[in-house]
């Protein structure tokens, strides 16, 4: 069953890709998956892997804009191992009050029965936090027990920089990109096509071209963290470089779904120096199309942010074994959880680690797959929690808070004003010399 976290992303790498924002999945036998694998016939414990390599059987319905989000996925972190209910349109994770009613059950029947899980840690756990909010965190990182802190993050994290998420109802990108003329939301970030139709996306990249924006409270939190030498890591799926621009040096990020730091062809792989890309997508009015410097070549040219279907970089498949290992407190912020394999990464910190997130909704809470004894994965915020600690709101005000609950107020106002000051001063600097 689950050896180390270490042994089950190592056994997916070769089949990892970036999945669109998962169709429903129907989980694995969850009682089997629940049993300790001595007590199981060999077959049993194969068909209870917790990272299958086959691909999830997806639901019957689908939602509207599913595009070809309905398509098999290789991603060995999939929805059913995750749970709850992602819909195509990678709306929240939610539980319906059924949900909450089997979760109480076999939360209690669990503790009751003392059933072990894969690592012969003690499912009647011992709460791991004071309290399952930003207070018990806050204590837990004064009582010097959270010295490897890695952060994840979302787009709602730059949010507030006046970048727009994805899926926020209204404000989010998914709900603008009618005016991009798209068949499904996701075609612009889709490989196939991209290649036959790059405008879209390069009208976006100018929106989201880093430069125009500065870092948020929350960025510089995280810098705060690395200051103090408590930040393990900081794993984003945001494509704006913001992290770097607070301050957080190259090796304290992992960037999962790439950025617009470098640029290479689709077509001969050559590297192309980013300039390249902003000088063809902020020319004329925008969504110019870049293309290879070779001519003989001719193909697009794109920043390396990781498409649908795309690989995500080695460095993430080198880091998450390493530091999810390591770890001592998880903090997720600003993230619907909905994308794999980046999504499941809250399931690989050990069982004995506490996790916090920090977000407008509740995200990646697990649910039971309809099993009594169903092996649980994701954030458990009801009964049953014994380490899952929830700030609903936003980033800002969640990292501020907590903050002043460990009298680090000031250091994080006095960072975020120095980090500002530089950057504006670089932006005029470079301004008066174009
Ligand atoms: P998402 O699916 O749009 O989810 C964002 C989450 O953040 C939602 O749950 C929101 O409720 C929540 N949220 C929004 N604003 C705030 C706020 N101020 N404070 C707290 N929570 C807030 O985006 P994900 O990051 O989960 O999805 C992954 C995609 C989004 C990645 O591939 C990214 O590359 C992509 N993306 C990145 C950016 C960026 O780089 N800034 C922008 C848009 C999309």
């Amino acid at each position: 069953m689950m050896a180390s976290p270490d042994k089950s992303l190592e056994a997916v790498l070769d089949d990892a890709v970036y999945m669109p924002p998962p169709t429903p999945a129907i989980a694995d036998d969850p009682v089997e998956a629940a049993i300790p694998a001595a007590s199981l016939p060999a077959a049993a414990v194969a068909a209870a892997s917790p990272l299958p390599d086959r691909a999830p059987a997806a639901a019957s319905s689908s939602s509207s804009d599913s595009g070809s989000e309905s398509s098999t996925s290789s991603s060995p972190l999939r929805p059913g191992d995750l749970g709850g209910d992602a819909d195509a349109g990678g709306a929240c994770l939610s539980s319906s009050s059924d949900d909450d009613e089997e979760r109480d059950l076999v939360a209690r029947l669990r503790q009751q029965l003392s059933i072990g899980d894969e690592a012969g840690v003690q499912l009647a756990k011992e709460a791991l936090l004071p309290s399952f909010d930003l207070a018990g965190v806050a204590q837990l990182i004064q009582s010097g027990k959270a010295k490897r802190i890695i952060c994840m993050c979302g787009a709602g994290i730059s949010v507030s920089a006046g970048i727009p998420d994805f899926r926020s109802p209204g404000t989010g990108l998914y709900s603008q990109l009618q005016k991009y003329n798209l068949p499904y939301p996701h075609a612009v970030f889709e490989l196939s096509y991209f290649e036959k139709k790059p405008k879209p996306f390069f009208r976006l990249a100018r929106e989201l071209f880093p430069g125009n924006y500065l870092p948020t409270p929350t960025h510089y939190f995280m810098k705060l963290l690395h200051d103090k030498g408590l930040l393990l890591r900081c794993f984003t799926q945001n494509i704006d470089s913001l992290e770097k621009q607070a301050g957080l040096p190259a090796e304290a990020i992992v960037a999962a779904h790439g950025n617009f730091d470098s640029a290479k062809c689709i077509r001969c792989a050559r590297p192309h120096p980013v300039e390249h890309v902003r000088q063809a997508v902020f020319a004329g009015d925008g969504g110019n199309a870049c293309y290879c410097v070779k001519k003989s070549c001719g193909g697009l040219v794109k920043p390396e942010i990781v498409f649908f279907g795309e690989s995500l970089p080695p460095r993430f498949w080198e880091r998450a074994p390493l530091d999810y290992s390591e770890a001592d407190l998880l903090i997720v912020m600003g993230t619907s959880l909905a994308v794999h394999p980046f999504a499941g990464l809250i399931d690989y910190v050990q069982p004995h680690v506490p996790r916090l997130l920090v977000n407008r909704e509740k995200a990646g809470e697990a649910v039971f797959g309809g099993g009594l004894l169903g092996q649980q994965k994701g954030f458990t915020f009801g009964a049953g929690n014994y380490r899952d600690a929830l700030y609903l709101g936003d980033c800002d005000d969640g990292v501020r808070q907590l903050c002043e609950l460990l009298g680090w107020q000031q250091e994080l106002d006095a960072l975020v004003a120095a980090g500002r000051q530089q950057l504006e001063a670089a932006a005029q600097q470079a301004e008066a010399k174009s």
